[in-house]
């Protein structure tokens, strides 16, 4: 197939129909074309239909005239992680009269241009680039930012080698509260998430951010001994094992780590052992179901979990809407926990709701442990400045019982509609009393209001230092605040409305990072 026939998806219409589509499309527009000399067309491949549909209705309330379909008319033609060649090839195919004098654009001039509210003048990095053929070996010449919010990270990481390292060098910053490092290294770790490259030499960092001597240290000595001295003694160290063993207990902080490790406890069964040590509610449920807390929460469990709140939700509030986020929503397929969402459309309507759902389980068997924390705002306050600090939603820790069969179900329906047993009917009656036919799950509920959704969301979808990075973007290049009840804008000493995740990057001048893309 060719790159023209490929780009099939991009709204194309056969030519002898265009006239008619475009007559019809015009139609359409409710609002007021300000800019009569260009008409814009937005390509859809790689940019999704739902981001398209947004761009094009952002582009038409602000005055520009956007067809829906490519013709003669069109003068401009945005363009997102398309290339110059894919796109050029497919232009030419569409034997269009204009095309030499077409504009072809990526999505920079768009975003300039919604934020200046008219055409901005065109500079050469608004213009897609022919890019000459790279040999296979060399990493291609782009510019990086320093943000993880303006780079895509899936969770396909072709540096694993050395980001588990950084990781693990990072974490134990953090444990000594050395907030300089543990940031410099989780930056670094997350830049090299996201290239679409191994670093297989060291000229391979040149040009990017987030390095400093200190990581690039790190990077040669794996290069070269293909393992990290620092690593390989950290390890070793006493003191970093006990401290992540007994944060590893659900309910145990780093201050109680280092109590039990300053008292001479080295493990798990000694601290249980000891006679004079106070457990709280919540170390003592973490002690109790240690095992199944630490071993992962697969995506089968998580939706089985996700079908248990919904049922319960539903049952109070039919119009309540129950969202996945955290790690799952960025397409993880393991994860510590579940996190959840619960919202309502109307306002109001989710008053009372979490604590519904908790007694609902608590009837039901379900409930292992909750940790209930109210909402503590009560007036509209500005976002704070720090970067991780947590929100004010009314939300709670739990612990829930979650039955294997319902998830071994849900498995086999998937697999074979046929293969389906009854959710009451164990997979063996006879052994059923001597093997344990539960998990326990930890699972995170947060109630939000429908106004604050969207930014709820972005918060909680993750990971930790894409959020991290997202704030000081917003703070240091917008001069905005942002956490996951709102957007204030300093400027215009406002709150920023969004009901959708890309209005936010919208109001932030940032292109729409999915949520799959945000595993910085
Ligand atoms: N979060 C937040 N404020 C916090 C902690 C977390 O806004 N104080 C956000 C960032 C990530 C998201 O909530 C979910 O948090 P975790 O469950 O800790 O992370 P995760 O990415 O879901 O990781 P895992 O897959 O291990 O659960
Ligand atoms: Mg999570």
């Amino acid at each position: 197939m060719s790159s023209a026939e490929k780009l099939g998806g991009m709204g194309i219409i056969p030519k002898r129909k265009r006239q008619k589509v475009t007559e019809a499309c015009s139609s359409q527009y409710k609002h007021e074309v300000r800019f009569q000399d260009l008409i814009l067309f937005i390509v859809e491949r790689k940019m999704g239909s739902s981001r398209r549909t947004f761009l094009m209705d952002l582009a038409r309330k602000k005055g520009f005239r956007v067809d829906d379909v490519l013709s003669d008319s069109v003068t401009h033609i945005v363009t997102e992680n398309n290339s110059w060649n894919e796109i050029w090839d497919w232009i030419q195919n569409q034997k269009l009269s204009n095309a030499d004098k077409l504009k072809v654009l990526n999505i920079s001039w768009f975003t300039d241009s919604m934020a200046a509210g008219k055409p901005v003048d065109i500079e050469d990095r608004h213009r897609l680039q022919e890019q000459k053929v790279l040999q296979s070996n060399v990493p291609p010449v782009v510019t990086i930012s320093q943000y993880a919010c303006q780079r895509r990270s899936t969770l396909d990481n072709r540096n694993k080698i050395f980001t588990d390292a950084l990781e693990l060098l990072a974490e134990n910053f953090e444990f000594n509260e050395n907030d300089g490092a543990f940031v410099a290294f989780s930056r670094a770790t997350a830049l090299l998430k996201s290239l679409p490259y191994k670093i297989s030499r060291m000229e391979n960092l040149e040009g990017l951010p987030c390095f400093e001597d200190q990581t690039r240290t790190i990077i040669e000595e794996i290069l070269e001994d293909g393992v990290c001295s620092k690593v390989e003694s950290l390890l070793c160290d006493e003191r970093y094992k006990a401290r992540k063993v007994f944060t590893s207990v659900f309910g145990v902080g780093l201050k109680t780590a280092d109590k039990w490790y300053g008292q001479g406890f080295r493990t798990l069964e000694e601290v249980k052992a000891a006679k004079d040590l106070k457990f709280t509610k919540m170390q003592k449920a973490g002690f109790l179901y240690y095992e199944d807390i630490n071993s992962a929460v697969t995506r089968p469990e998580a939706e089985a979990v996700g079908q248990i709140i919904e049922n319960i939700v539903h049952y109070y509030t039919p119009d309540a809407i129950v969202t996945l986020t955290g790690g799952f929503r960025r397409g993880k397929e393991i994860g510590h926990d579940v996190d959840f969402l619960i919202s309502c459309l109307k306002e109001g309507k989710n008053e009372g709701l979490l604590h519904k759902t908790v007694n609902k389980l608590n009837i039901q068997g379900l409930l292992l442990y909750c940790d209930f924390v109210e909402a503590t705002l009560e007036k509209r306050k500005l976002p704070s400045k720090k970067y991780d600090v947590m929100d004010h939603f009314e939300k709670c820790f739990l612990i829930l019982k979650l039955n294997k069969a319902l998830v071994n179900n849900r498995v086999l329906s998937v697999s074979s509609a046929s293969a389906v047993r009854p959710t009451n009917e164990g997979a063996e009656p006879e052994v059923k009393t001597k093997i344990k036919d539960w998990k326990a799950i930890r699972v995170d509920l947060v109630n939000v209001p429908a106004q604050q959704f969207a930014y709820a969301l972005l918060g909680w979808t993750g990971s930790r230092l894409f959020e991290r990075d997202l704030r000081r973007y917003t703070n240091h290049e917008k001069n905005m605040l942002l956490d996951n009840h709102g957007l204030y804008d300093k400027n215009k000493r406002a709150f920023l409305k969004a009901k959708t995740e890309e209005e936010i990057f919208a109001h932030l001048d940032l292109e729409y990072i999915e949520p799959w893309e945000r595993n910085a």
